[in-house]
């Protein structure tokens, strides 16, 4: 499908690329986006030909520099909370897909830009990227999640002071502090990215799709749950193929050939 905001690639060794396409505007994300985003995220999901997503931003500058504030102007109260809950649901649709997706962050990620990329799995950063949540200076609150996802990976106090003051932070930092998992020089970005992806899809595909719901679904309730969870899923595993040829190969000494049943 083409996309008037989005370039979406496909590759043969079952990653696929996403860039959100809007760098005059350092990508920020306006109603198309949102809905663009959505149907790509569907359709990636449905594609039995596509294991990892990688989502960045085009151009040297912006992974996504925010929402698009120049249709906030005018958002009244019924449409803000309406557009929120539709970005949110945008977003978790991103963060339980049953695929891996990694943002390569390639410059800001700022308000809905550093939202998108906390649904994401895994965050890898280029070195000059800057992360933040700088709402409160419009007046407003993050409304894509970011109150939410940001004190989950940094923990309540930090949070609290990247929200309420609106500080950015570089890349440096941000991995200090959790936000990102990997710092890399602008010029790797791409290639990191796809070598985590490579990584994961050399794993059993069921084992990945499991351990994401498990880690997902248990920060969401109590231990004991999370662990009633966890050997759910585990015992899943034990009805695969996979499993069998994962124990297997190992015994035998050989890579293990997945077929992801
Ligand atoms: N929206 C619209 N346009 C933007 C945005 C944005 N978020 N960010 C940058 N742009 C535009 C600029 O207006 C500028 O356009 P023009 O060339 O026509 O003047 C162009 O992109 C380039 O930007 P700058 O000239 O400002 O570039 P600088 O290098 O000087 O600065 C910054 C880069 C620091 C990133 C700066 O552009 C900036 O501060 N941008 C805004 C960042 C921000 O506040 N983001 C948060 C937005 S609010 C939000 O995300 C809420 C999410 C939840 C919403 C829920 C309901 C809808």
């Amino acid at each position: 499908m083409a996309y008037e905001t989005l370039i979406v690639e496909k590759r043969e060794d079952r990653i696929a690329v996403v860039t959100i396409n809007r760098p005059k505007v350092l990508n920020a994300l306006n109603a198309t986006v949102i809905d663009e985003l959505e149907k790509c995220f569907k359709e990636l999901q449905a594609d039995p030909d596509v294991g990892v997503v990688i989502l960045t931003g085009a151009g040297e500058k912006a992974f996504v520099a925010g929402a698009d504030i120049t249709g906030l102007v005018e958002l009244d109260p019924l449409d803000g909370k309406r557009f929120a809950e539709k970005g949110q649901a945008v977003f978790n649709l991103i963060e339980n897909l049953g695929k891996p997706v990694i943002a390569a962050i390639n410059g800001y990620a700022l308000g809905g830009g550093c939202e998108l990329a906390m649904a994401c799995t895994i965050r890898i950063a280029s070195e000059k990227a800057k992360l933040g949540q700088p709402e409160v200076n419009l007046g407003i609150i993050p409304g894509y999640g970011g109150t939410q996802r940001l004190p989950r990976l940094v923990g309540k106090g930090r949070a609290m002071e990247l929200i309420l003051t609106g500080r950015m932070v570089d890349a440096q930092e941000a991995y200090q502090m959790g936000l990102v998992n990997k710092v890399v020089p602008p010029d790797k970005l791409l290639d990191e990215a796809i070598e985590m992806a490579k990584t994961i899809l050399s794993k059993g595909p069921l084992a990945v799709k499991f351990a994401m719901e498990a880690v997902n679904r248990g920060l969401e309730v109590s231990l004991e749950d999370g662990l009633k969870i966890e050997a759910d899923l585990f015992g899943m595993c034990c009805a695969t193929e996979d499993k069998v040829e994962g124990t297997k190969a190992f015994l035998e000494k050989r890579k293990p050939n997945f077929q992801g049943k």
